[in-house]
């Protein structure tokens, strides 16, 4: 398969290619959109594993509150996709993290998750309140979260999709969740860079990658598929990177 193929969501999972869609049509709600740079070798990457064919492709954009807007969609083998999004906010804006990981294996929608997740002790209350108000549908299976989950919020939606309403159900939560933070975030204005309030975020945002880091599930994907040190240096770099705290 080409990778332009793949780029435009020819043989990806339907709910994939709608999540991708939803994105970037989202994205540019936000002032200030651009692209981040990111080294070339990292940006599209294609490797063929006995046979398979393997893609990583990186969409990379900073906004106004948001240092990294990240979308990455694989096809790794035959058998696996993933759909792996985190909004990281600048620090010095009252914003939590949007994080969606969509892993279809087989065709199987088998781990779908979008939050909000908290990165001080106090959710921007109207934000809370706008979530809060959103309808959970009765999914069929939801799923427990690892030890390392407990960084995401009380409003975290992890499920295993088990057919087409439940995965477009799932995607209007995406969407509501993201449409809330981009309004909200065009209301507030930043703290100063050296503010208390922006130094407990910024620590927020590492113990939200620490935490990630824990995901033994995404490094031993990585690492069977490239190897360890690519693997590690991956995380470290494209997924969980958090500058260090000035
Ligand atoms: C689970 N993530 C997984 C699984 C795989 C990956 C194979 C197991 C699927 C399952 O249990 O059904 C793999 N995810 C990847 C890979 C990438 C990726 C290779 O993003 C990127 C290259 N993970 C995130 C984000 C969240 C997240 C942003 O990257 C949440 C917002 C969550 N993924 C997450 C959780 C699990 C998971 C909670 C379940 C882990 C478990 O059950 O132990």
């Amino acid at each position: 398969m080409l990778l332009s193929s793949f780029i435009n969501g020819k043989g990806l999972h339907p709910l994939l290619d709608s999540v991708a869609d939803l994105i970037r049509l989202s994205r540019v709600e936000l002032p200030d959109l651009n692209p981040l740079d990111l080294d070339l070798e990292l940006q599209s990457i294609y490797k063929k594993v006995d046979g398979e064919d393997l893609f990583i492709v990186n969409e990379l954009h900073k906004a106004r509150g948001f240092r990294k807007l990240h979308l990455e969609i694989a096809r790794i083998g035959s058998t696996l996709q993933i759909l792996h999004c985190v909004f990281f906010p600048e620090p010095t804006y009252d914003l939590p993290i949007f994080g969606v990981d969509l892993v279809v294996s087989n065709d199987k929608v088998s781990a779908a998750i979008v939050d909000l997740s908290p990165v001080s002790d106090v959710f921007p209350a109207s934000l809370k309140s706008g979530l809060e108000e959103i309808d959970m549908p009765d999914f069929q299976d939801s799923r427990k979260l690892p030890e390392w989950g407990s960084i995401f919020s009380s409003q975290v939606c992890f499920i295993k999709p088990n057919n087409n309403e439940e995965e477009e159900q799932f995607l209007q939560i995406i969407d509501q969740y993201m449409k809330s933070l981009i309004a909200f975030s065009l209301t507030i204005e930043p703290d100063s860079p050296l503010s208390p309030f922006t130094i407990a975020r910024h620590k927020g945002q590492h113990y939200y990658c620490q935490q990630q880091k824990l995901n033994d599930k995404t490094r031993n994907v990585l690492s069977k598929t490239f190897s360890p040190k690519w693997a590690d240096r991956y995380i470290d770099v494209v997924l969980f990177e958090c500058p260090s705290i000035p």
